[in-house]
């Protein structure tokens, strides 16, 4: 702590941590059924994407297998989450969204 002098004479200075909320990761996972179109518009949806950064996301996902589409507080990544496993099994695809912490 502060020892501006003290028993070893080496002066060190408090820095507060400040606390900051923890955030997750939203990752969108690559499988051989679900149209592509059918993502890029999820993107769009969900993730306030362009058309042009929604396919270029979805291309991604599509050769690498995962992404990260996002990176939110819990509750935001939760409901995303929810959001498109929900619109995906409503459509009957089985498109795979997941979160996991930064
Ligand atoms: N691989 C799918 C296809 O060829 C497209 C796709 C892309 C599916 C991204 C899921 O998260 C995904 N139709």
């Amino acid at each position: 702590g502060d020892d501006p002098e003290g028993e070893t004479g080496v002066i060190t200075k408090t820095r507060p941590k400040t606390q900051r909320p923890p955030l997750y990761k939203v990752l969108l996972l690559n499988d051989d059924y679900t149209p592509m179109e059918f993502v890029v518009h999820v993107l769009e949806r969900f993730f306030g994407m362009s058309h042009a950064q929604a396919f270029e996301l979805m291309l991604v996902v599509h050769k690498k297998g995962v992404a990260v589409v996002g990176v939110f507080s819990f509750e935001v990544a939760e409901t995303k989450v929810a959001q498109v496993m929900d619109f995906a099994r409503r459509h009957q695809h089985p498109l795979q969204c997941t979160m996991e912490r930064e």
